[in-house]
């Protein structure tokens, strides 16, 4: 079996016209990151944070998943390969596409979670500032995100799957955001070959084995018919 591990960035859904962020037309371009992904930002202005979110839920549930996402979910169906996705993408393309077991790292569009008892439900399409939560009714609903200065999700599975990976693939991810960013020095150091896929070198794209250069639709296709022989 060979354990295949793969982190994904705003850039594998680029194809399918979500906005990554750092790109010059990107979201980050429009919105200061510490007045829309922070908790002050959030505490600072609830209804400037949960417009935000409201906005990529809707262009998220617009979207389509691509030949990128879909070529993942035909590696995880390979004989022989178990592919494990890791993604910092808040988006659901991955798991509309078919792939099993993703890790939103991030956190997830699709989920809301209350400010006080942290219980998480099914985040509604238009979220509202304040809103009470279903199980303590204090009126503490926030996005499911993970913002700046805030814990990602699931890392201890994450460093599991890193110890064990033969092959660690980052897609679409400029490497700038911790502790994302240090995976593949993670899997450098467990022996894995690491691959970066994406329009140009990351900043971390030093520490990769190989770099596929182009639009994750087509390089990753490539990938899976390699993988396929
Ligand atoms: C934490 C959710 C600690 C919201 C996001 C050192 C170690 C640890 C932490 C830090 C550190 N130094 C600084 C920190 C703090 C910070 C950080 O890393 N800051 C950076 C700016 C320096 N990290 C954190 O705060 C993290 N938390 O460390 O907690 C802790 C410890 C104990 C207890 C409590 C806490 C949390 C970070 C998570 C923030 N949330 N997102 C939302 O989505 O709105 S970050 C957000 O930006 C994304 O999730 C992603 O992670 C990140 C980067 O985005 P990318 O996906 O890479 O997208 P980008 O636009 O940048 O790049 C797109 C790429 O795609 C490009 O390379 C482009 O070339 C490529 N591309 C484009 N089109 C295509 C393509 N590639 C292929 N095909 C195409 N077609």
């Amino acid at each position: 079996m060979t354990n295949i591990v793969v982190l994904t960035g705003a850039g594998i859904s680029a194809e399918s016209g979500l906005e990554t962020f750092r790109a010059e037309d990107g979201l980050w371009a429009k919105h200061r990151v510490e007045d829309v992904a922070t908790p002050e930002g959030f505490a600072r202005d609830p209804r400037l944070v949960v417009d935000f979110y409201n906005a990529r839920r809707a262009q998220a549930a617009q979207a389509q998943p691509n030949p990128g996402h879909m070529a993942l979910t035909d590696v995880q169906n390979l004989p022989g390969v178990a592919l494990s996705v890791i993604t910092q993408n808040v988006d659901d393309l991955h798991s509309r596409a078919g792939t099993d077991g993703v890790i939103h790292m991030h956190g997830s569009l699709s989920g809301a979670l209350c400010g006080a008892c942290t219980h998480r439900w099914p985040a509604p399409m238009v979220m509202q500032p304040g809103a009470p939560c279903p199980k303590c009714h204090s009126p503490a609903a926030r996005p499911d995100i993970v913002w700046f200065g805030e814990m990602p999700y699931e890392m201890e599975r994450i460093y599991e799957l890193l110890a064990q990976a033969d092959i660690f693939a980052a897609i679409g991810t400029s490497g700038n955001v911790y502790p994302a960013a240090g995976f593949v020095a993670e899997a450098n150091r467990q022996g894995a070959t690491t691959i970066e896929f994406n329009l140009e070198r990351s900043a971390v794209g030093g520490q990769f084995d190989e770099q596929r250069l182009g639009p994750a639709s087509v390089t990753l296709t490539a990938w899976l018919e390699e993988l396929r022989r």
